[in-house]
């Protein structure tokens, strides 16, 4: 068992225990589902395995995972819930690497609207004592890009953990919980009113290509597949809106 299945198993079955009947598979596009590539050296190849998974959900446009495991020292999860358009709802971001130098951890739900003080009120201040447990195991992991911070909410829990067990423990838990009170704000968040649409899709598109154009996993995937592999998961999978909503190509 890899690193990161136990999130991946239960975020699944949380879904399904969530949603039941109405949580419904989203296509993968053909030849993501799975894509393996060996590198390493020729003493010691390995074989790195990427496969992906995705629902929709009502009110969540996207529920997708990327999963990546290529040994003890190569393991990645990337899980995002992209909500509909006519929602406030953040995304659900987590962003699980394991690389040799170590694990770096980013879980949050990324707000559309960082600064509003009702928006923050909104989807902030509910899960604030669960941040601040959580945080206490898992100290601010130092240097963050500039620029990614307006797409973070205050709740953000980045940490760089050495001990793989504070990731099988308490990243685990604070996953979890994380999750949990995405799944209830879904459950219980009302249609935005009409004059919120255009601000909510302005929000959403700025989110996506950020990540599709930052992408930190681009060169990786790149060493790995190859360029146009890459590109195509990026933007028809990974980072779909804008393919969806036909503003590109
Ligand atoms: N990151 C992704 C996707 C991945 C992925 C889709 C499927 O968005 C993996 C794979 N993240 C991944 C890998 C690395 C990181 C690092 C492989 C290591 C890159 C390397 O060191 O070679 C949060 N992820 C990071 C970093 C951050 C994040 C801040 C450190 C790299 C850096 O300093 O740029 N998650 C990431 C992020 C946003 C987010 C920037 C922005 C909204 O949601």
């Amino acid at each position: 068992m890899t690193l990161y299945q136990p999130f991946l198993d239960h975020a699944i079955a949380t879904l399904k225990d969530c949603f039941d009947s109405d949580l419904e598979p989203y296509p993968v596009p053909k030849g993501f589902e799975r894509k393996s590539a060996i590198t390493g050296s020729k003493k010691k190849p390995q074989e790195v395995v990427t496969t992906s998974y995705a629902y929709s959900a009502p009110k969540l446009r996207q529920i997708r995972a990327a999963h990546v495991q290529g040994g003890a020292a190569l393991q990645v999860l990337n899980f995002v819930i992209f909500p509909q358009l006519n929602y406030d709802l953040p995304f659900f971001g987590a962003d699980l690497v394991t690389l040799p130098g170590g694990h770096l951890i980013a879980l949050d739900m990324q707000p559309l609207f960082r600064d509003d003080p009702s928006y923050q009120e909104k989807y902030t201040q509910p899960i604030w004592k669960t941040f601040q447990t959580h945080q206490e195991g898992l100290p601010w992991g130092g240097d963050f890009p500039e620029e990614a911070k307006p797409f973070f909410s205050p709740a953000f829990l980045w940490t760089r953990p050495t001990e793989t067990e504070v990731v099988e423990d308490k990243v685990f838990a604070a996953f979890k919980d994380y999750l949990q009170a995405y799944l209830k704000f879904a459950k219980t968040v009302e249609l935005a009113p009409e004059e919120q649409l255009p601000a909510i899709k302005t929000a959403q598109l700025k989110y996506l290509r950020y990540r599709a154009e930052k992408d930190p996993a681009r060169g990786m995937f790149q060493r790995f597949y190859g360029s146009e592999w890459t590109e195509e998961y990026i933007h028809g999978f990974l980072f779909d809106l804008e393919r969806k909503l036909g503003l590109e190509d």
